[in-house]
């Protein structure tokens, strides 16, 4: 006997279908809706069975590894974000953090210390005085937020990269992961902390880090979602093991590519 449409327990097939292909990237999206864009085709695709709203959030939370994974793959190290001229920058610039401006973290600077953890060589904390003495670049790009606004800005700081090559990083590892002052969390693929434009900022618009910019030290990604761009950051660690991150945890995508 066929089944009714929508009569699991709980969920409404349509809407599964629906969310599960808009979790999909292309061209894996064009297949799944070409044929036919079925619960069946999900159980395939995830090998879960769906039974139950749980079961069905499982689907739903497989397909979204699924996309992090393709999108990962599919990150051109080479491709780089737009850059801008002075007379784009915005002023004043957007906040944004999960607390009010005034929560932000004051950080002392003279104590503050970036602990490294992980697969690491040369594990000794480095102080604000110490990263300021590194190799500085400069660039103009955009920040773009989840939750609807983007504004170019200015930030300098020094090349992920050369920091990962100086500490004795291992390069070939998958993550890396950042810990903020106040709990805040991210983590990103080895590929991406590579990229040319991924930059331990110490530097916004010519200044040092203001308290609510992420003094001392942020992560500034203009291939990534502004979420991805921790600041207050106190700890890096290089990691293989799946790190995740403080809104990677409630659902955002981890990849949050641009
Ligand atoms: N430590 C910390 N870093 C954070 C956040 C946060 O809440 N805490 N919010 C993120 C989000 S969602 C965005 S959009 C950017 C905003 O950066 P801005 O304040 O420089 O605009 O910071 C990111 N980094
Ligand atoms: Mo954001």
């Amino acid at each position: 006997m066929r089944k009714r449409r929508g009569a699991i327990s709980g969920i409404d097939v349509r809407l599964l279908v629906r969310d599960a292909a808009g979790l999909l990237p292309d061209p894996a999206r064009r297949l799944f809706l070409r044929n036919g864009a079925s619960v069946g085709a999900l159980v395939l695709l995830t090998g879960c069975g769906v039974s139950d709203s749980a079961s069905a959030e499982r689907v739903l939370r497989k397909i979204s590894e699924f996309n992090d994974w393709v999108q990962a793959r599919l990150f051109d190290p080479s491709r780089l974000a737009e850059t801008y001229p002075e007379s784009a920058i915005v002023r004043p610039f957007r906040f944004n953090a999960y607390y009010d401006e005034e929560d932000a973290p004051d950080v002392d600077e003279d104590s503050y210390r970036l602990v490294l953890d992980g697969l690491v060589e040369n594990q000794r904390p480095w102080s604000l005085e110490q990263l300021n003495a590194l190799p500085q670049e400069t660039q103009i790009t955009r920040l773009i937020c989840v939750e609807g606004w983007s504004a170019i800005g200015k930030w300098t700081g020094v090349p992920l990269r050369v920091f990962l090559e100086r500490i004795g990083a291992d390069l070939r590892a998958n993550y890396v992961h950042f810990a903020c002052a106040e709990g805040y969390s991210s983590s990103i693929d080895m590929a991406t902390a590579l990229h040319p434009q991924t930059q331990m900022t110490l530097k916004f618009d010519g200044q040092p880090l203001p308290t609510k910019f992420g003094f001392p030290l942020r992560i500034r990604i203009p291939t990534k979602l502004g979420f991805k761009n921790p600041k207050h950051v106190v700890g890096l660690s290089v990691v293989n093991q799946y790190p995740g991150g403080y809104w990677e945890e409630q659902g955002y995508n981890w990849f949050s590519g641009l």
